[in-house]
């Protein structure tokens, strides 16, 4: 049997292997429909949808190469496309049914450049479309000449919460675009292309969310390996729920990308070159080879071994120092420039110019530990201990995330801390930071039985005093705070 990421994205006819038979999924496909015929004149060729997710533990390593545990949620992007036929003008018109965005026109040309510092919502569905067409020219596929598109797009994953909703929007807008000229290639293809897609951006994404989105399975998280691409089915102790919460802070990843996501790519790297050249390799080989923190595992697990350990974190203690390190503090050990190092990536290089320090010891003791806990986290799962005693366990290895995101990597902010607390203070097992951080959602697991009045507490504690100033609506907050079961992934609907 064809392993699942080998397979294409699936095709249906209905909704019902997707939505069931909610009625709401109906009224989105409906009103898609209305919408498309009153904007562009003419009926849709396809739909496809692709969902948000939300990470169980494995934050900030996906760059760093290493394995991460989420699950898609049930909501999604649902994108509605038509190729403009022959007479029509060749441009691309991309509009949303929320009329918060407004209808994005740019021209039909894959090679354009996206204006990176005037953002528009626009941009997430040029990203796919130059990533299509690079996918396609190194495949040597020819689609002939370019032709225009119309785009209507629904989108229900919160903006800015760490639940991917740049994902889920970049991987059925590639999805649809691929449709939208009958094609369709085996998912870890597409999981790879849409990461690519979404790097033209400006953030120097690792591959975890499209990976999710494009290969979930309805009723389990997935472990997700990178270098090849691979999903590994983790079915979850019954008697847990996870819980999703906004910490009502946006996390505004693609704008605050020098500061925040990036700087801590190039962290990284910066803790992985000093530790390869720590560790006895030439600093011009270290700064040519080494780009992540896995890469020089192999080098720091054979000095812990000679110290009885098998943690790369031993080298991170001896050879990194805790204090903050200046560019010139680097350089020293690099022998060269940090521009001319980073000289191929203009992102990096704003990173650069905003750092004022870096803090190497703090970012790869995060990376390393994290990448443990994944792998703990799945190990419990399988564990022969009670149903019980396993939420009991996973609960914690999400509290020793969060710390470590909190206190190592600095990604969290007041909102969440505070949003942690709570949840903890009403008997989550465990609670933390999930996606990107600086604001955006904690995922807190909850034994079922009081996934109710845990909700209803987290309502009270953390959300009614911020109803009251009017932050969010109690009508909204539905969005903002619920319970989530592992949804399917990303689908393509030929009606
Ligand atoms: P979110 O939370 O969706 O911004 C981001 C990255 C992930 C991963 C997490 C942190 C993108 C598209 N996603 O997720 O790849 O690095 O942060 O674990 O950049």
């Amino acid at each position: 049997m064809a392993k699942h990421e080998d397979l294409p994205i699936p095709i249906y006819n209905n909704l019902e292997p997707v939505y069931g038979s909610s009625p709401e999924a109906l009224l989105r496909i409906e009103t898609l429909n209305s919408k498309f015929v009153d904007g562009f004149r003419r009926l849709p060729d396809v739909f496809a949808r692709s969902p948000g997710r939300v990470n169980l533990i494995g934050e900030h390593i996906d760059y760093e190469g290493y394995s991460v545990l989420p699950m898609a949620i049930k909501q999604d992007t649902i994108i509605a496309i038509r190729k403009r036929r022959e007479a029509e003008p060749q441009e691309l018109r991309i509009a949303n049914v929320n009329d918060k965005y407004e209808l994005c026109i740019y021209p039909a040309d894959p090679n354009q450049e996206i204006d990176l510092k005037n953002h528009r919502w626009g941009h997430y569905f040029i990203c796919a479309y130059k990533g299509f067409y690079e996918f396609i020219r190194l495949k040597k596929i020819d689609i002939g000449a370019v032709v225009g598109l119309d785009v209507l797009v629904d989108g229900t994953v919160p903006t800015g919460s760490g639940l991917s909703s740049s994902a889920a929007f970049v991987c059925s807008a590639t999805i649809a675009i691929m449709a939208a000229f009958d094609m369709n290639f085996p998912k870890k293809e597409i999981a790879q292309l849409t990461c690519e897609c979404e790097r033209h951006i400006g953030t120097q994404s690792g591959g975890m969310d499209q990976a999710i989105s494009v290969m979930a399975k309805s009723g389990f998280a997935e472990l997700i390996d990178f270098n090849p691409i691979r999903a590994s089915d983790v079915q979850l102790p019954a008697g847990g729920t996870f819980v999703i919460a906004h910490s009502l802070a946006e996390s505004q990843k693609a704008v605050t990308a020098a500061t925040n996501y990036n700087n801590r790519v190039v962290e990284c790297r910066l803790a992985a070159i000093v530790l390869g050249i720590r560790l006895g390799m030439a600093p011009n080989e270290a700064v040519s080879k080494v780009k992540t923190l896995s890469d020089v595992e192999g080098l720091c697990v054979s000095f812990a071994s000679n110290h009885g350990s098998s943690d790369p974190g031993v080298a991170v203690k001896e050879f990194l120092k805790e204090e903050p390190y200046t560019v010139e503090d680097i350089e020293k050990i690099t022998g060269e420039a940090l521009t001319s190092v980073f000289s191929n990536s203009s992102t990096s290089l704003d990173v650069l110019r905003a750092a004022k320090h870096f803090k190497l010891f703090q970012r790869a003791s995060h990376v390393y530990s994290e990448a443990k806990r994944v792998h703990a986290f799945r190990d419990v799962v399988l564990s022969d201990v009670s149903d019980e005693e396993k939420l009991k366990k996973l609960g914690d290895l999400m509290n020793d995330s969060h710390y470590s995101c909190s206190v190592l990597y600095e990604c969290s902010c007041p909102e969440l801390e505070e949003l942690v607390k709570n949840c903890r203070n009403h008997g989550a097992l465990g609670a933390r930071l999930t996606g990107a951080g600086w604001g955006g959602c904690a995922v807190a697991l909850v034994k079922e039985s009081s996934v109710l009045q845990f909700i209803h507490n987290l309502k009270e504690s953390f959300y009614r005093s911020r109803i009251d100033k009017g932050i969010v609506s109690e009508t909204d907050l539905g969005s903002y705070l619920f319970a989530s079961n592992p949804s399917c992934g990303a689908a393509i609907f030929k009606f």
